[in-house]
């Protein structure tokens, strides 16, 4: 297995739409592995193949506290969205950024899993939010779009600076 780079905001293939995938294959599995392996090594909870320069639609998820529920969602559609909340959010791929975003209460997803079967999960708190969060970043979308494009522009030259110290 291996750990991969995550692109940070603004790198503009953050903005890139994933692709569908046809077949869950051995190569397919072996991205969904990396991932995992790159989630829990961040830490996160979420991670969206997006994130890391991979344009198809995958995502990996574990909101529990001992990290050992993983949940795998390939060419996730969400079916139904009710009721509204807002969380505050952070972003592997914004970071050290934290806003209050508002996002449906409850959601019932379809996807494929890891092997390919089709499975279906309604989701609230946490998991619901993790959800749309990673589903926004496979459509090329980020939690900071929903901000002030003053602020988004704030947060674009914070990060452009911390990433010029770091090089
Ligand atoms: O997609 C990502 O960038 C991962 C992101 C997921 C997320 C967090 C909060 C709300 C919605 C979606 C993260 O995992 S940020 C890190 C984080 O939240 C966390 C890290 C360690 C322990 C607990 C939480
Ligand atoms: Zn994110």
């Amino acid at each position: 297995m291996a750990l991969l780079k995550i692109l940070h905001f603004p790198d503009s293939r953050l903005r890139i739409k994933a692709k569908l995938i046809e077949h869950v294959n051995a190569e397919v599995q072996l991205v969904v592995a990396n991932m995992f392996e790159t989630m829990y090594a961040a830490p996160g909870i979420g991670l969206a193949a997006t994130q890391v320069n991979i344009h198809q639609q995958i995502i990996v998820i574990d909101v529990s506290d001992k990290k050992n529920q993983p949940l795998c969602l390939i060419n996730p559609v969400i079916l139904s969205a009710d009721g509204q909340q807002s969380t505050e959010e952070g972003c592997l791929s914004v970071p050290g950024i934290f806003e209050q975003v508002k996002r449906a209460e409850q959601i019932t997803i379809q996807a494929l899993d890891k092997t390919g079967k089709q499975f279906t999960i309604t989701a609230n708190e946490v998991l619901a939010v993790c959800i749309q969060h990673e589903i926004d970043h496979l459509n090329g979308r980020l939690f900071i779009d929903q901000l002030s494009s003053l602020k988004r522009q704030r947060i674009r030259q914070k990060l452009v600076k911390q990433q010029r110290d770091n090089n």
